[in-house]
């Protein structure tokens, strides 16, 4: 049995592969997971990564080790709709992780200047005093593939794999508020974990307006995929908001206020915002006239079964898989194109796990001998798209572009 496994819902440890409390000599744990690991070498599109496997994680590529930032490799996303947890990526901003929670004394503080009724959550009452509903949902960095935009922008250089998609269960946040009483003064509703800011930078907190954590889908979510969190994903409790990036979907969740303006901390502003236009890009090299925080997921496909520069067999049918999602609309069609986009046709759906899942589609030719360039394109039930072109922007959040898959048949 999995160690981690013998601690679920008592008390998660951050252990290193060997089952050592990570003590790091002047690297910290995370230098000497890497070093204990035996970093792989890994080339990708944007250059080469370390792949590495940190405490409940199969070796994942490596952007930084203190804070982890972990990203998926592509591979995983054609295994399956749902991204195992120990394949999930990992993001954090702040060095001061927590490496040890005890799950069943953590509670959550409940307050604020327009909570009625302050109090503390403990996981217990918040697993047995509740009713737990489930739901499947993409979680997605904001800097998702911000390695890929031309001109580049500074940050992360994050390919595809900041993104994945779980079976969730947790609490609707609106039943637990319904016992903080909120009162009519209320504006928005923070959100703190655990984890710190050990070198400035600030606490690592956002907001969302009062009625969207109302809205009866933002979840207090204890378990992914059938298990307790891993650490890295937030054990014991974080945040899920449907549709929303990854920004707002705040880990270890410690504290929740309801307050009766705008939060203006850091990570809310001048952090984690776009250029506030219907594209909420901007010229390279201009300044957006206004911002606003960042919002919903862009439509998003991607071939899974076949990587850019794959040789197939010419004049043998060849079968493609894939993944779109959107921001909560739901995925109504996907078209592929073989010549780079000049002649389209329709791909087939696959299982539809709810309208915030990754959603499955296959199509099938038969390539003549050269090099095909393909392309998939999806459309959400309002009728946003992807653009042919990158849209761009200064932090290179919510790239949508339609990729372009080059295969060779010989
Ligand atoms: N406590 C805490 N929660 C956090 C963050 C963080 O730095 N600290 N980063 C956020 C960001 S920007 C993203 S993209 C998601 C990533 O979730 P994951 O690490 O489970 O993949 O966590 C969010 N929640
Ligand atoms: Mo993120």
């Amino acid at each position: 049995m999995d160690r981690s496994r013998i601690v679920d819902g008592v008390r998660r440890r951050l252990v290193t592969a060997t089952g050592m409390v990570a003590a790091g000599a002047g690297l910290g744990p995370w230098g000497r997971a890497l070093a204990q690991a035996g970093a792989v070498d890994l080339p990708i599109a944007n250059g080469h990564r370390n792949l590495v496997a940190f405490p409940e994680k199969r070796p994942l590529i490596v952007l930084t080790t203190r804070p982890p930032q972990l990203e998926t490799p592509f591979e995983v996303f054609n295994d399956g709709l749902l991204t195992p947890n120990d394949a999930f990526f990992v993001r954090y901003h702040n060095a001061g992780i927590p490496t040890s929670i005890d799950g069943d004394r953590h509670a959550i503080a409940i307050g604020g200047n327009a909570c009625g009724k302050p109090f503390t959550l403990g996981m217990q009452e918040l697993r047995t005093q509740f009713r737990p509903v489930e739901l499947v949902a993409v979680n997605q960095c904001s800097g998702n593939s911000r390695g890929l935009f031309q001109p580049r922008v500074t940050g992360g250089q994050l390919t595809n794999g900041a993104m994945g998609n779980a079976r969730w269960l947790g609490v609707p946040l609106k039943d637990v508020l319904a016992r903080a009483e909120v009162k009519p003064s209320a504006r928005q509703v923070t959100f703190d974990g655990l984890d710190q800011a050990l070198f400035g930078g600030g606490d690592f907190v956002k907001a969302l307006d009062v009625r969207h954590a109302m809205d009866g889908e933002v979840m207090l979510a204890y378990q992914m995929n059938g298990a307790d969190l891993p650490m890295l994903n937030g054990y014991p409790v974080r945040l899920v908001v449907p549709g929303y990036y990854g920004t707002y979907w705040v880990k270890h969740l410690s504290r929740i206020d309801v307050v009766d303006a705008t939060f203006d901390g850091f990570w809310m502003n001048p952090a984690y915002r776009v250029p506030d236009n219907d594209c909420a890009c901007i010229e390279p090299g201009t300044t957006p006239a206004a911002t606003r925080p960042i919002g919903r997921f862009t439509v998003r496909s991607f071939i899974t079964s076949v990587a850019d520069g794959a040789q197939v067999r010419a004049g043998q049918p060849l079968a493609v898989r894939g993944i779109a999602f959107d921001g909560g609309q739901g995925i109504r069609e996907v078209a592929w194109s073989a010549d780079g986009g000049q002649t389209w046709r329709a791909a087939t759906l696959g299982q539809d796990l709810g309208r915030y899942s990754f959603r499955e589609f296959t199509f099938g030719f038969v390539p003549p001998a050269g090099t095909h360039d393909l392309r998939v394109r999806a459309w959400n039930r309002s009728g946003q798209s992807q653009p042919m072109e990158a849209l761009w922007q200064p932090a290179g959040y919510m790239r949508n572009v339609v990729e372009s898959v080059k295969v060779t048949a010989a």
